[in-house]
């Protein structure tokens, strides 16, 4: 197989700004002429998107710490074989909100799943595919909840306390500083446009390096 696209991820804590980011990164490719698509994990296929439901659907029943592992690796096989891959193999760039650096920050980081387990996965669903670059938009946690949670209805996530989101951001940054290669962190707690400038920099400069 012969990958000839580029694999961008956009992550982060909850309301950070990952979707207004992808939109930016979105104009930024269209200017600079690059073929794309814009998707985001859990979902990203209508049976990935079904997953996403069930993942996200607050509930009475507790949900187990390997369901919600597995159902996340679930989606992905989906959405990497059916869709992520072809895309890539035909050239296009893919602009993913989210996917496994997620996985590692809220299974393992979260929720404390061991990070070889959710590695054994990785492996196995993804064999050696791996994002080509990693955008992590980082902000202390208080700022993308007072951004994101004046939406209404919290998902089954968005209802954990503080301290799991804080888990989350520092597992994020860990990764982040272990492969700085590919982890691109922008300073998400500044205001819209100077965020917006950083990504769109980091974008062109992705674009005139491949
Ligand atoms: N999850 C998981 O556990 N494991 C996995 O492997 C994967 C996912 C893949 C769904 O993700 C949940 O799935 C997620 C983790 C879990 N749960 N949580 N929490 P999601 O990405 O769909 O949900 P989210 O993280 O909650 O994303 P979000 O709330 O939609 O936030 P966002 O996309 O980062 O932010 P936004 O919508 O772009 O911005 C939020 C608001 O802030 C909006 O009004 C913007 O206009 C505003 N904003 C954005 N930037 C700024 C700046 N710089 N200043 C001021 N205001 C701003």
């Amino acid at each position: 197989m012969t990958i000839r696209g580029h694999f961008i991820t956009f992550e982060g804590t909850e309301g950070v700004g990952k979707s207004t980011q992808m939109a930016n990164a979105a104009t930024a490719l269209e200017m600079l002429g690059v073929d794309f698509i814009v998707t985001r994990e859990p979902g990203g296929t209508p049976m990935a998107e079904s997953i996403r439901e069930l993942l996200l659907a607050p509930r009475d029943e507790p949900v187990n710490d390997m369901t919600e592992l597995l159902l996340m690796f679930a989606a992905r096989a989906q959405h990497l074989y059916t869709r992520i891959l072809p895309e890539l193999e035909s050239g296009r760039w893919v602009l993913c909100d989210r996917f496994t650096d997620a996985t590692f920050a809220y299974q393992g980081g979260g929720r404390g799943v061991p990070g070889e387990q959710i590695a054994q996965l990785e492996s196995l669903v993804q064999g050696s595919f791996r994002p080509d670059q990693v955008i992590l938009l980082d902000a202390p946690v208080e700022t993308g909840m007072i951004r994101a949670r004046h939406r209404g209805e919290l998902d089954r996530f968005e209802q954990e306390a503080v301290a799991f989101f804080e888990r989350i951001r520092r597992t994020y940054l860990e990764r982040a500083a272990a492969d700085p290669g590919r982890y691109h962190i922008v300073d998400a707690a500044q205001p819209l446009e100077a965020v917006s400038e950083d990504v769109t920099s980091l974008i062109e400069s992705l674009v005139h390096r491949s």
